[in-house]
C-alpha cells in the first residue's frame, strides 16, 4: 500500500512532490541556445517582455513610435522606472521579473538595475541554461518552431539537417503553422518558390503537396505537435482555406504520423497595432468548432488551449465527452494567480488527474524560473484542498499515489497521449 499520508502533514507531502516533479513544459517560445539569438535570456530582455511594455505604455505619455525608438536599454529603464519605481510591481508580470531575481540568489530589496545587468552580463550561456532548468526542475520545454521565419528556417535547413548541430532533448519542437493557415492567400506562393505545386484555389495536387510540406517538416523537426494560434472568430467546417486546409491536410498527416494537431484559439490580433506584440486581445470563440474536430475525427489527437476564461470552462467539459482532446495550459492572459487557481480547480473536480495543467509560454528563457515557480504554489495549495476533501470521506492516501498524481498533471499525461491508441 505504501506509506500513508496524515492530513496534518498532507501540505508538507504535497508541496515537497510538487516541487520535486520533473516538469515537461508543453508550450514555450525559447529556442535551443544553439540556434544562436533566437534565444532571448537576460535583465534587458525580462524587463521589456511585451506584457510589461502593455503595462507600462498605459502609464507614460511617451507616443508609441517614441518607445519603439529607444535602444534596448532605454526601453528597459522606462518600464524599471515606471512599473517598479513609481509604482509597487504587484502585476503578475512584474512580480514575475522579482522572483526570478530572488531565485536566482539576487538581493531584491537594492533595486540594483546596474547590478542586475552585470550580473547576466557574468553568466556563460550554456551553463546558465542548465542553471535555469536545475532551478525550475524542468525535463524539457517544447518549443515553437515556424518553417516560415526566415532567420528559423536557416537554422533547421542549413545546421540541423545536415547534422552541424544535433538538438539538444531538453528543448523538444512544435511544428507551428499560423502562416499557412491563417494567411493561405499570400503563403501559397512561398510553397510554390519552395517547391512544392501549390494553387491558391487549394485543388488535390495542391493538397497533395501541402500534405508533402508537413510531412518534410516533420521529418526534419521531429515535433511533438503541430500547433496553430486561432481567432476568436474561428470556425470549423466553413468554406475557407484555412478549413480546407485543416481537414485535407492537418489532419490526415496527423493522423498518419501521429503527432497531435494542437489548436490554440482565442487572440484577436493586434487589436492595438501600435503596441506590436504587446497588441493583441482576447475573444470568446464558438467551442463547437473544437467540439466537431474530436467529434468527426475521433482517431486524431487534439492538444488544445483557449485563451478566453469562459472557454476554459467549456474546454473541460468537452474534454469529458472526448477521450482524443487533452486540455492544456492556462494560457497567457489567463496565467494570473486568480485564474490560475480558479481553472486548475475547475479541471481537477471535472477532469481528475486527465489533463495537463500548465504550460510556462516563457519568451525569455529566465521567465521559466518565476512562470514554474508561480505554477506550482498555486497548483500545490489546490491538489491539498482536493486531497483533504478526499481523505475527509476516509479514503486514504498514499505518497506514491500523490506523486503518481502529480507526474501526469505535470508531463506525462502528454507523452502517455502521444503515445495512445484511440
Ligand atoms: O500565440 C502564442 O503562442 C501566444 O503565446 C503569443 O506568443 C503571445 O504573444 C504570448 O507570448 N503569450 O504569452
Ligand atoms: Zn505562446
Amino acid at each position: 500500500m505504501g506509506e500513508q499520508v496524515k492530513i496534518d502533514n498532507l501540505a508538507a507531502v504535497v508541496n515537497e512532490i510538487v516541487q520535486d516533479t520533473q516538469i515537461t513544459d508543453v508550450h514555450t517560445h525559447l529556442y535551443d541556445p544553439q540556434f544562436g539569438d533566437l534565444l532571448l535570456w537576460g535583465f534587458e530582455e525580462l524587463v521589456t517582455y511585451h506584457y510589461l511594455i502593455a503595462e507600462t505604455m498605459r502609464v507614460v505619455e511617451l507616443p508609441y513610435e517614441k518607445y519603439w525608438q529607444l535602444s534596448k536599454t532605454e526601453q528597459a529603464k522606462l518600464i524599471w522606472e515606471t512599473l517598479f519605481l513609481q509604482n509597487s510591481p504587484y502585476s503578475e508580470a512584474c512580480r514575475g521579473v522579482l522572483t526570478t531575481l530572488k531565485r536566482l540568489g539576487l538581493d531584491v530589496a537594492a533595486r540594483d538595475f546596474e547590478g542586475y545587468r552585470k550580473f547576466f552580463a557574468t553568466q556563460e550561456l550554456d551553463e546558465y541554461v542548465k542553471h535555469v532548468f536545475d532551478i525550475a526542475n524542468l525535463k524539457c520545454v517544447v518549443m515553437t518552431n515556424d518553417p516560415f521565419d526566415d532567420q528559423e528556417r536557416k537554422v533547421w535547413l542549413e545546421q540541423v539537417v545536415p547534422g552541424k548541430i544535433v538538438p539538444d532533448p531538453s528543448f523538444r519542437a512544435a511544428l507551428r503553422l499560423d502562416i499557412l493557415l491563417n494567411s493561405w492567400e499570400s503563403t501559397w506562393q512561398l510553397l510554390k518558390e519552395w517547391g512544392y505545386e501549390v494553387t491558391v484555389e487549394l485543388d488535390d495536387i495542391s493538397i497533395k503537396e501541402v500534405q508533402r510540406f508537413l510531412k518534410d517538416w516533420i521529418e526534419i523537426m521531429d515535433p511533438v505537435y503541430m500547433a496553430v494560434s486561432l481567432p476568436y472568430d474561428f470556425r470549423f467546417p466553413e468554406a475557407s482555406s484555412r478549413s480546407k486546409l485543416i481537414e485535407a491536410c492537418i489532419l490526415p498527416v496527423s493522423l498518419e504520423t501521429d503527432v497531435p494537431f494542437a489548436p490554440m484559439v482565442g487572440v484577436r490580433r493586434r487589436i492595438n497595432p501600435a503596441l506590436q506584440d504587446a497588441g493583441d486581445g482576447v475573444g470568446k470563440m464558438d467551442i463547437g468548432a473544437i467540439e466537431y474536430l474530436c467529434a468527426n475525427f475521433p482517431k486524431n489527437k487534439f492538444l488544445v488551449t483557449l485563451l478566453s476564461r469562459e472557454n476554459q470552462h467549456e474546454l473541460a467539459v468537452l474534454a469529458r465527452k472526448f477521450r482524443n482532446l487533452m486540455p492544456f495550459g492556462c494560457w497567457w492572459f489567463l496565467n494570473n494567480p486568480s485564474l490560475i487557481d480558479e481553472i486548475t480547480r475547475m479541471r481537477f473536480e471535472l477532469l481528475g488527474t486527465s489533463t495537463i495543467l500548465q504550460h510556462s509560454d516563457a519568451r525569455i528563457l529566465d521567465q521559466l524560473i518565476y512562470k514554474w515557480d508561480h505554477s506550482r504554489r498555486l497548483i500545490s495549495e489546490t491538489l491539498v484542498d482536493k486531497y483533504s476533501d478526499l481523505m475527509d470521506t476516509g479514503w486514504v492516501l498514499t505518497k506514491m499515489e500523490i506523486r503518481r498524481d502529480v507526474e501526469k498533471l505535470m508531463g506525462e499525461n502528454l507523452w502517455d497521449f502521444l503515445e495512445r491508441k484511440l
